[in-house]
């Protein structure tokens, strides 16, 4: 049985429905033109709930766009990520009011961002971690290997969490590195290296627990592997069938990784029909309202396309600007 109390496992069990549900419900969305595209985060949520449940309040995650609704664990609306993958502007939080940077759409560049923030914690002897999110493709990148390498030699306490699910759109693992596994790469910027089954929500935690931990007392970075399987298209604009083995996912899907939590926690005698019933009733309440509230806010002032572009707009943009608040 996990170190976690009872009131913990059923916390976080809460996160992965919620998680869960708002990628079901996005997905939808998408299909009725309520949202534009999206990138599916689905059998993603152990990893997502599992590492940021290791994390305090006043620690930092940066997202990429696989874990754009992440920010739900800290209380984050969803209106608020559902505007975003809206393109409105009020889907652009305030980093500083959730300790959630902005979800990264360029593979990787945000890991230096982390990593920079992790040092200036530091600096300031602030006990506060950074936790940074990317995918197996990601590690492929410069900004990857300049943010861990930054990270490990400046010891700075981050995290440097890869979602491994075997695929870069259409690029699987194989062709992108000879490396046995990913966290052996770990190994080179001199930092530890582990690796844990992505669709086990106590195994994510426990290696984040561990590298947490690691960060705040001057250990510096650890480098995480989730490994599993994509077992959905990448976004809404992919079609896997093209390059995926159907077979393996169907697989995935069968021990897809809330129910597999759900199934232990009922066996440890801890979850209940009535609670499974309620966290996801109270996840879909929470979205038709996120809907609703991001549906119900006026389109967005065209000016704003401009505005941190120019001190002083060359006459053309200031003539489109005029031309579009006429039709706006
Ligand atoms: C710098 C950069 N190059 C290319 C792209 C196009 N692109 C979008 S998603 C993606 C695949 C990334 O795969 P991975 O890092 O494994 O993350 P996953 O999507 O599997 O979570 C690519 C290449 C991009 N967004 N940014
Ligand atoms: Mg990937």
């Amino acid at each position: 049985m996990s170190e976690l109390a009872e009131a913990e496992l059923l916390e976080l069990y809460r996160r992965m429905v919620l998680l869960r549900v708002f990628d079901e419900r996005a997905l939808v969305y998408h299909r009725q033109g309520r949202i534009g595209t999206y990138a599916i985060a689905w059998n993603h949520e152990a990893i997502q709930a599992g590492a940021t449940f290791a994390l305090g309040e006043d620690d930092w995650i940066f997202p990429s766009y696989r874990e754009s609704p992440i920010g739900l664990v800290r209380g984050m609306p969803p209106a608020t990520i559902l505007q975003w993958w809206r393109g409105h502007p009020s889907g652009w939080w305030n980093p500083l009011d959730w300790n959630v940077a902005s979800i990264c759409v360029p593979i990787g560049t945000h890991v230096p961002h982390a990593a920079g923030l992790a040092w200036g914690k530091k600096l300031k002897g602030d006990p506060g971690v950074a936790m940074v999110f990317f995918g197996d493709g990601a590690t492929s990148e410069g900004a990857f290997h300049e943010g861990a390498n930054f990270a490990a030699v400046m010891q700075a306490p981050l995290v440097l969490l890869c979602n491994n699910n075997s695929w870069a759109i259409s690029t699987p693992l194989s062709a992108q590195t000879r490396a046995e596994t990913l966290a052996d790469k770990a190994v080179g910027y001199g930092m530890p290296g582990v690796r844990v089954d992505g669709l086990d929500v106590l195994a994510v935690y426990e290696a984040a627990r561990e590298a947490v931990e690691r960060a705040r007392s001057g250990g510096g970075p650890t480098f995480i592997e989730a490994v599993h399987y994509r077992a959905a298209p990448h976004a809404t604009a992919d079609d896997p069938r093209a390059y995926i083995d159907l077979e393996r996912v169907e697989e995935e899907r069968k021990h897809e990784c809330v129910g597999r939590f759900e199934e232990y926690l009922r066996e440890a005698g801890v979850l209940d029909d009535a609670f499974i019933a309620q966290a996801r009733a109270d996840a879909e309440d929470a979205m038709r309202a996120g809907i609703a509230e991001a549906e119900a806010e006026p389109p967005p002032d065209p000016a704003l396309l401009y505005e941190h572009a120019y001190a002083e707009p060359p006459p053309e943009i200031a003539a489109l600007l005029a031309k579009e608040l006429r039709h706006g």
